[in-house]
């Protein structure tokens, strides 16, 4: 692995992503679709990328907003839950922002909530007065507490958060919640959410004034190119002009219909690009309203 230099003019960008765990996989997915390679190292640490000089860093997740505020690594794949907690933690101390939110991925979405044992009534936050609250997300916590004037003694674990009012550790808990089977599986029910988390792309505050500059605007803009087109479809039809308002007002999440050049017996060409999954159901009500010789094609890649 080279030498890792921190805040040295460099010419290839580095990206820490999770070595393992739920953000691995799809992190990986999501550069390898903006075009990127790697070859791997053999302690499997530091991939270098070969098809553009950008490399990546394969670390724990909680050590990636420390690695860009120490300009280890320029950019990173985290959940914006350890992103935000680790800028407030900074806060607390008194530090400068150091790396911000630069996209929102659209994977690894879940929500930093509250959870009080079932056997409770919810009555709103003043009800956490001299309580105390186990969670992996203390500064979060801190902070909704003091925006709420709330004082509860905020007990900070590292896992196993759940079985907190179990062990008789902690009253309640606030932990990170996606399907709610671990909350329910522990008798604690969801009453407030901190935070709407997912994955994303953090990055330095500050630009780049070397070679690195275009390299990380060619990578958002191909990233950008992967996101938008993620759920996008291209639909082709042919209409009678004098339908063409009607199956507008059907195509709610596209973009504006596009006629393509030439006349059809059953009217003009059009095309448009639809932004999220078109149904089988959607398709047929075109139909009824007059579209003919529907065609749902996939989207390889694209610059808008
Ligand atoms: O080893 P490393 O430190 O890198 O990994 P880690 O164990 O700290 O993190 P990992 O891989 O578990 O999670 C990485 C990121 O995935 C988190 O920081 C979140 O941004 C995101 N994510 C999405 C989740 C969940 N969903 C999730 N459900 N992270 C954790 N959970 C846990 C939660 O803490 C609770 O224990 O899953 C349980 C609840 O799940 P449900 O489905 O039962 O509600
Ligand atoms: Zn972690």
């Amino acid at each position: 692995m080279p030498a890792i230099v921190a805040n040295a003019t460099r010419d290839r960008l580095r990206i820490a992503i999770q070595k393992s765990g739920r953000l691995a996989e799809p992190a990986r997915s999501l550069l390898a679709a903006c075009g990127l390679s790697w070859r791997e190292s053999r302690d499997r640490l530091f991939c270098y990328g070969e098809s553009l000089p950008v490399d990546l860093l394969l670390v724990r997740d909680d050590d990636i907003p420390g690695l860009i505020a120490d300009g280890v690594c320029d950019y990173g794949i985290v959940g914006r839950n350890e992103l935000d907690e680790q800028a407030n933690a900074r806060l607390e101390l008194g530090l400068a922002p150091a790396y911000r939110e630069v996209r929102a991925l659209g994977f690894g979405g879940c929500r930093l909530m509250l959870a009080i044992p079932e056997t409770w009534e919810w009555e709103g936050a003043q009800q956490l007065q001299g309580l105390r609250i186990a969670t992996s997300y203390p500064a979060i916590l801190r902070q909704w507490l003091g925006a709420r004037g709330v004082d509860a003694a905020v007990v900070e674990l590292s896992g196993s958060v759940e079985i907190a009012p179990k062990l008789g550790t902690a009253d309640l808990i606030c932990d990170l919640v996606s399907s709610g089977a671990t909350l329910r599986a522990n008798q604690l029910k969801p009453v407030e959410t901190l935070l709407e988390s997912q994955a994303v792309l953090a990055g330095p505050v500050h630009g780049f004034n070397d070679a690195r500059a275009d390299l990380s605007a060619m990578l958002l803009r191909r990233m950008d190119g992967v996101l938008k087109l993620k759920d996008s479809k291209l639909l082709m039809f042919r209409a009678a002009p004098d339908t063409v308002p009607a199956l507008t007002r059907l195509l709610v999440d596209a973009e504006p219909l596009v006629q393509l050049p030439g006349e059809h017996a059953e009217g003009i060409s059009l095309q448009t690009m639809c932004h999220t999954a078109i149904s089988w159901q959607q398709l047929e009500e075109l139909e009824r309203a007059g579209a003919r010789g529907l065609m749902v094609l996939s989207v390889e890649r694209s610059l808008a």
